[in-house]
C-alpha cells in the first residue's frame, strides 16, 4: 500500500490511526537518532551497556563460523560491539543488513567497507519479511540475526509472533537470533522517556503531519496539533498520540478529500510495547525457539535474549 492510500485509510478510520514506520523519513530518522541521547531515553544506553559488558559472550554462546544478518541496522552503532566480537573468532566475516531505508543502508555499507575490511557487507534494501525471504543459503556458517533496539515493541503481538515466526524460517536447527526488548517498568520513567523536556519526541511525531504536508499536498497547521505519549498499561505499551487542538478540517490534495477533527481528537502514530520475560519466552517456543539466555542492564530495563533455533 502506497503512503497516499495508508493515510487516506488511517484518517478515515475510527480511532484515527497512521502507522508509525511512516515516521523514519530523512529527517524522523534524524530526529530519532536524537532521541537516542536523550537523557530521558534510557533504551539505547540500556542495550548499549549491554553489549558493551557482554558482546563476546553472547558470540561464544552462538559458536562457530557465522554470519550476522540485522533486521533495521540504522546506523548500526550498537552492532559494531557484535561485529568486533565476531572478528575475534574468525578472520573473515559476512554482514548482511536489511533496511527499508536506501540511505540508511547506503551509509551503513559504506562506513562499515572503510573500518572493516574483513567484513562482507551484503546489504538488502527491503522489508524485514521479504528480505528474510530473500537470504541467500549461509553454506557451513552459522547464522545469527540480530534485532536490536526494542523495534520489536513497535509490533502489534500478532506482527511480532509473524515475526518470530519468519527469523525461524530463515534459520536451521543451532542458528540463532538475538532480539532486543523494553521491559516493563513504572510508568514515570516509561512516560518521560516519550516527553521529554527538550520537545524532539513532539517533533519526531510531529513530522508525521509535515511528511503528509510535504509529501502529499497536506494543510496541516502545526500550531494547532500537540503531541501526547501515555502508557497503557492493561495492554503493556506506550501510545504516542496527535492531538488536534481545535475542531479542524484538513485537506489533503493528493488524496482529494478533507479530513475532519474534533477538539481533542487523536490520531495514534506509534504503539512501543514493554515485554514482560514470560511474553518473550512464549514468543520464542509458539516460534520454534529455546532461550539460551537473556541479559540485562544494571536497572533491569532492558533485555537482550538470545534464542536458538530447535
Ligand atoms: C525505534 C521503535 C524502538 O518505540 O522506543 C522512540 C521509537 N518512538 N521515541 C521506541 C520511538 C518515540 C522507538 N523504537
Amino acid at each position: 500500500m502506497s503512503f497516499a492510500g495508508d493515510v487516506r485509510l488511517g484518517l478515515s478510520a475510527r480511532p484515527k490511526t497512521l502507522a508509525s514506520k511512516y515516521l523514519y523519513d530523512d529527517l524522523g530518522s534524524a530526529l530519532f537518532e536524537v532521541i537516542c541521547r536523550l537523557p530521558e531515553y534510557y533504551l539505547t544506553r540500556a542495550e548499549a551497556s549491554i553489549l558493551q559488558a557482554h558482546s563476546q559472550e553472547i558470540i561464544d554462546a552462538v559458536g562457530g563460523t557465522m554470519e550476522i544478518v540485522e533486521l533495521g541496522s540504522g546506523t548500526a552503532v550498537k552492532t559494531r560491539l557484535l561485529l568486533d566480537a565476531a572478528l575475534k573468532r574468525q578472520p573473515t566475516l559476512r554482514y548482511r543488513p536489511i533496511d527499508i531505508s536506501s540511505s540508511a543502508v547506503l551509509e551503513t555499507t559504506a562506513a562499515l567497507n572503510h573500518e572493516y575490511p574483513n567484513i562482507h557487507v551484503e546489504a538488502l534494501t527491503t522489508d524485514y519479511l521479504d528480505g528474510l525471504t530473500r537470504l541467500s543459503p549461509n553454506g557451513v556458517a552459522r547464522r545469527l540475526i540480530l534485532f536490536l533496539g526494542s523495534n520489536i515493541g513497535n509490533f502489534e503481538p500478532y506482527e511480532a509472533q509473524r515475526t518470530l515466526d519468519a527469523v525461524r524460517q530463515a534459520l536451521r536447527p543451532g542458528d540463532t537470533f538475538l532480539v532486543g526488548a523494553d521491559l516493563r517498568k513504572d510508568r514515570a520513567t516509561l512516560e518521560s522517556a516519550y516527553n521529554d523536556s527538550l520537545g524532539v519526541t513532539a517533533a519526531f511525531n510531529k513530522n508525521l503531519l509535515l511528511r503528509i504536508d510535504r509529501e502529499l499536498g497536506g494543510h496541516f497547521d502545526l500550531a494547532a496539533w500537540s503531541h501526547r505519549a501515555t502508557y497503557n498499561e492493561a495492554e503493556g505499551r506506550v501510545e504516542m498520540h496527535l492531538v488536534s487542538e481545535s475542531r479542524q478540517e484538513v485537506p489533503i490534495d493528493a488524496i482529494g478529500a478533507t479530513f475532519a477533527f474534533d477538539k481533542n481528537e487523536t490520531i495514534h502514530t506509534e504503539s512501543s510495547y514493554k515485554y514482560e520475560p514470560q511474553q518473550i519466552e512464549r514468543l520464542a517456543r509458539d516460534a520454534g525457539f529455546e532461550i539460551v539466555r537473556t541479559w540485562s542492564d544494571s536497572a533491569d530495563a532492558f533485555g537482550s535474549n538470545l534464542l536458538r533455533a530447535v
